[in-house]
């Protein structure tokens, strides 16, 4: 199928349609139930140096068209990844990627070193977008600087590591900071993460996850991530990824409109496990003109 063929700062994908981070653990859940051969590309759920436990629960809230997670940034570290999960995901033909996040941009340079001797490792995204925890996280991809700072540092020690910058929502200008992770290095830009939310519950007057905030995702959100990667894929010159509410072909088409290369599919992920599969299907349609947009 040339048509959906792909490649992303020189990784070469079958398709355009990738799982998001945090949405697919490390593949061994999905595996069960699809053929992960067929998937684009696997974003693994953001690793840090020491393992996290995370936040305390309750971390799910549904919401209208949507979720909020807190999870904080569970993850077995560094080495946990390397011994436990990386050689299972070695099996498959489809080009895994691995998000990173740290607390000092040191921590997300030792990442880059540790994980750019792994030949199974085809690319790194790097996420300075999340919105669960107190140091590093959102703040880095929240301040133009900072982003700066953190790619570049990231780029060094990488080698030649393609390298994604994922970017936060919760700013006024993403295109500021679009720029900022592309003149410092970065290959692809991946948007958007979580949006900034709260539910309250009304029989406690308290918020309903155990920390006061968390991360909005889903279809909720769509719009929003839609308008962003087209300010983006306007303003800078690298290849930019979609994420962001889709959950069907229609949706990644939008998102390719727009003027992304790829997407990823995240939210969807927990509604139906053949999600993606089902997306790729119905965006090659498209692609292909077999349907009418
Ligand atoms: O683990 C999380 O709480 C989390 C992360 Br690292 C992220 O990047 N985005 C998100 O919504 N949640």
């Amino acid at each position: 199928m040339p048509k959906l063929e792909t490649e992303i700062a020189g990784i070469k994908m079958k398709n355009p349609v990738m799982v998001a981070s945090g949405t697919f653990g490390f593949g061994k859940e999905y595996a069960e139930y699809i053929d992960l051969n067929k998937l684009g590309a696997i974003v693994t759920k953001s690793i840090t140096l020491k393992p996290r436990e995370g936040n305390p629960p309750p971390r799910l809230v549904e919401t209208p068209a949507g979720m909020l997670n807190s999870i904080g940034l569970e993850n077995p570290g560094i080495e946990g990844f390397l011994a436990e999960e990386l050689h299972f995901l070695a099996k498959f033909d489809t080009p895994i990627i691995v998000n990173i996040a740290g607390e000092s941009i040191e921590e997300y340079a030792e990442l880059a070193k540790i994980l750019s001797r792994e030949p199974t490792v085809k690319g790194l995204e790097i996420n300075i977008s999340c919105p669960n925890v107190k140091k590093g996280g959102m703040s880095f991809g929240m301040d133009p600087k900072l982003t700066a700072e953190v790619i570049a540092q990231v780029r060094k020690s990488a080698l030649s590591l393609p390298i994604i910058a994922k970017l936060t929502p919760n700013v006024t200008d993403i295109t500021v900071i679009a720029k900022a992770a592309v003149e410092a290095g970065a290959d692809a830009l991946s948007a958007i993460n979580t949006i900034l939310g709260m539910a309250i519950d009304i029989e406690t007057g308290k918020s309903r996850l155990g920390t006061l905030t968390g991360g909005l995702s889903g279809p909720a959100i769509k719009p929003i991530a839609l308008r962003m990667v087209y300010e983006i894929s306007h303003t800078v010159n690298v290849p930019v990824i979609g994420i962001g509410g889709i959950v069907s072909g229609q949706d990644a088409y939008e998102f390719i409109l727009a003027g992304a290369k790829a997407v990823q599919v995240g939210t969807a992920n927990f509604i139906d496990v053949e999600a993606p599969l089902k997306i790729i299907k119905e965006l090659e349609a498209y692609l292909n003109k077999d349907l009418p947009g």
